[in-house]
């Protein structure tokens, strides 16, 4: 059960459809995959997201922190050596993405090796997940129409509405715009990725009064202090702190400082091991998880879904699964496939999926 060796590829994938937010936009997924090697034979895999409008890593970058330091510092651990691993990647600052790819990768090798689904190892609360869908910027008519494909294919009800422009009537419209459509029949939340101020935050929030959203997410910057306490103190629906809170210091310095009152969790930041950490902490905290997308590819779906289904409180609401609609293709041998609204989890060995050879060699982008 020792690893011998960590890979970092890279590879790029074109979307359909770029996601436009507030931080940045999307038109490819220009990811890292990470496979660990083990002296069983066994060999785990994950997938690294660079963000760097939100984290600043990068695909160079990712591979350089990977390659230079993390692989060094674990081969020759064990796959049961995880909170060793998580120590010894501690003391490099940042690169999350990195760390969380090489973390999960590791309980992919270990369940392979033990011949037990991750969902189960870390919980194995639920098989499935409700789908919740990310409706990047766009005119208000595509995005409803989007919706409406989301509803009609997917059966999907829950909508994560990006705000966050200026000016914000251009939000506020299609919010309004998706409820005048759906009626009561679909949960709406909206994430500003920080594009307002607080001020702003507050009187869009009070144009969108009636339109009974489920959440507000990251509206404005954690770095306004005193502004985003100010705004969370005055909304009705729970304050979700999204690229606020990568680790779980910034999960407590956030909700203990009363600048939100609801958490995301993403496994493309927090891997398995911290992640698991941040949901014991929302947890004593009593504070809602939403299991968030970093625009992941379908390795990165799933082991979010891994990882949400295995609690309840984090399969408690729909969670962010679908992002990977948007991709052109992906590396997988067999597609995810989100039905009647859910996605459910692989009962295979490890996170549960298969990288297609052929695939990786198409869009590998160093050979
Ligand atoms: C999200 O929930 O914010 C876009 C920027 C980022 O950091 O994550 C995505 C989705
Ligand atoms: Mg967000």
């Amino acid at each position: 059960m020792k690893i011998t060796a960590v890979e970092a590829i890279p590879f790029t994938i074109p979307y359909v459809k770029p996601l436009r937010f507030a931080s940045g936009e999307v038109h490819a997924a220009t990811h890292v995959l990470v496979r660990v090697h083990t002296d069983a034979g066994v060999v785990g895999v994950a997938e690294a997201p660079p963000r760097p409008f939100t984290y600043g890593e990068t695909q160079d970058g990712i591979i350089a922190v990977i390659k230079g330091v993390f692989a060094p510092a674990v081969v020759g651990l064990t796959l049961l050596e995880r909170e060793v691993v998580a120590a010894r990647m501690a003391r490099t600052v940042g690169n999350p993405a990195a760390k969380s790819a090489v973390d999960m990768a590791i309980w992919d090798a270990l369940g392979k090796v033990l011949g037990l689904p991750v969902g189960d190892m870390l919980g194995g609360y639920t098989d499935r997940m409700r789908v919740s869908h990310m409706l990047g910027f766009a005119e208000p008519a595509a995005m409803v129409a989007e919706a409406e494909k989301m509803v009609d294919i997917y059966g999907i009800r829950t909508f994560k509405v990006k705000v966050g422009r200026h000016p914000a009537s251009l939000d506020t419209a299609v919010v309004r715009a998706l409820r005048e459509r759906f009626g009561s029949d679909v949960d709406l939340y909206v994430d500003g990725n920080r594009g307002w101020t607080a001020a702003e935050s507050a009187r869009a929030m009070r144009e969108m009064a009636d339109l009974d959203l489920l959440f507000a997410e990251e509206l404005c910057d954690a770095a306004d202090v005193l502004g985003r306490r100010w705004l969370v103190e005055q909304l009705p629906v729970p304050f979700i702190a999204d690229e606020s809170v990568p680790t779980p210091a910034d999960v407590t310095r956030e909700i203990l400082g009363r600048s939100a009152t609801a958490v995301s969790i993403k496994t493309a930041r927090s891997g398995f091991t911290t992640s698991r950490r941040t949901h014991h902490l929302a947890e004593g905290l009593g504070v809602p998880v939403v299991m968030g997308n970093q625009i992941d590819g379908q390795i990165g779906t799933a082991c979010t879904l891994a990882f949400g289904s295995a609690f309840e409180l984090t399969s408690r609401y729909a969670g962010e699964l679908s992002n990977f609609l948007d991709m052109s293709d992906d590396l997988l041998t067999e597609p995810l496939q989100i039905r009647d609204g859910h996605l459910h989890r692989s009962t295979a060995p490890g996170i549960g999926f298969e990288i297609d050879p052929d695939k990786l060699d198409r869009y590998r982008t160093d050979n």
